[in-house]
């Protein structure tokens, strides 16, 4: 394992605060490499082993510099606990999902560029993570259940990927799909869901600083029940926009209808904006249980990042930006 040894600068909150699980596991398994037993004892780790690690051809590529740009005042949720409890409808509409998705295969991993773009693309995803400036963002999350999470998540700005596939001015919307494959995912033999996943944000939202295409998390490579190889994370959208998996990005003129609207728009809608005054239909926005501590917190607007993106939403009139 390639060992890298962060700069003072680099050092995440995490380190001077207390996530303990994520500090633990790691200089754990810096001491088990120096003792060459990562192979044996890494097999029988429940979660996700040491053995899948060494076997991902990212894995040499973490930890990477941290951004310590977006601060965090709660504490990151412990690595056991947002690896097991999960959204991937692909693999079961319940939270304990993390072990039918080992069995999705994420090498070779290719990703299509379409659409208004001045030339199309298909690229592995080893190439694209080296053509793209990684660093970690310690990323509140908000589903709309209203339950949240704290992630040190690691990729790359989703801009720089729109800056690689050189939209033309057709584009107005970026849009986004999961893979597709029925062999491994059960939930997709379930054809009365919409597949693929499909998501979508508009060309100044997709070139917000805050739109991130996660690649990692806690230093490692991203696990599969959180969306390995690349995921999005829109931490001011509730989290059903953040779609796992991508294989497809492609750039359009039209808005798309994305899986949750096609499934119940009166529900679900495009913006999905974080409003704690605006509720579900069946629920409260106003207040979320953190899953790594249980305490129950207030709801922010925009979820907390609207010095980032409340602009983008200002000129926008008669739509319905909060659901
Ligand atoms: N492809 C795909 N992406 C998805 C989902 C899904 O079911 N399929 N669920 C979404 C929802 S509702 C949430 S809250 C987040 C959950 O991410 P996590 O499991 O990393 O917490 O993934 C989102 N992305
Ligand atoms: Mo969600």
């Amino acid at each position: 394992m390639l060992i890298k040894i962060r700069k003072g600068w680099e050092l995440p909150e995490s380190r001077v605060t207390s996530e303990s699980n994520y500090l633990n596991r790691r200089d754990i398994l810096k001491g088990m490499a120096g003792a060459g037993l990562v192979v044996s004892i890494g097999a029988s780790l429940p979660f996700r082993n040491a053995l899948a690690d060494e076997m991902d051809p990212s894995a040499g590529l973490y930890p990477v510099p941290h951004n310590g740009m977006y601060k965090i005042t709660r504490p990151m949720t412990p690595e056991k606990i947002s690896t097991t409890y999960n959204n991937f409808y692909e693999f079961g509409s319940h939270k304990t999902i993390w072990e039918a998705a080992q069995a999705l295969p994420i090498r070779p991993w290719t990703v299509r560029i379409d659409g208004a773009v001045e030339k199309e693309m298909e690229i592995g995803i080893d190439d694209l993570l080296k053509k793209m400036p990684l660093e970690e963002r310690n990323y509140r999350h908000r589903c709309v259940e209203a339950w949240s999470m704290v992630v040190p998540w690691s990729g790359f700005p989703l801009k720089e990927l729109v800056k690689l596939a050189k939209p033309t001015s057709k584009a107005k919307y970026l849009v986004m799909h999961t893979f597709e494959n029925k062999s491994v995912a059960p939930g997709q033999r379930q054809f009365w869901y919409p597949w693929p996943y499909t998501e979508g944000l508009t060309m100044e939202e997709a070139t917000n600083d805050l739109a991130f295409l996660v690649t990692g998390m806690y230093g490692k490579p991203v696990s599969k029940q959180n969306g390995a190889p690349l995921r999005l994370a829109a931490p001011w959208k509730y989290g059903f926009k953040s779609v796992k998996s991508i294989t497809h990005f492609t750039f359009t003129e039209k808005r798309p209808v994305t899986f949750w609207e096609k499934l119940n728009d009166n529900e679900y809608g495009f913006w999905a904006n974080v409003n704690p005054e605006v509720p579900h239909p069946r629920w409260s926005q106003a207040t979320e249980r953190d899953i790594g501590t249980g305490e129950h917190l207030s709801t922010q607007i925009f979820n907390g990042y609207g010095e980032y993106v409340a602009e983008i939403y200002e000129d926008i009139k008669g739509e319905s930006l909060y659901m």
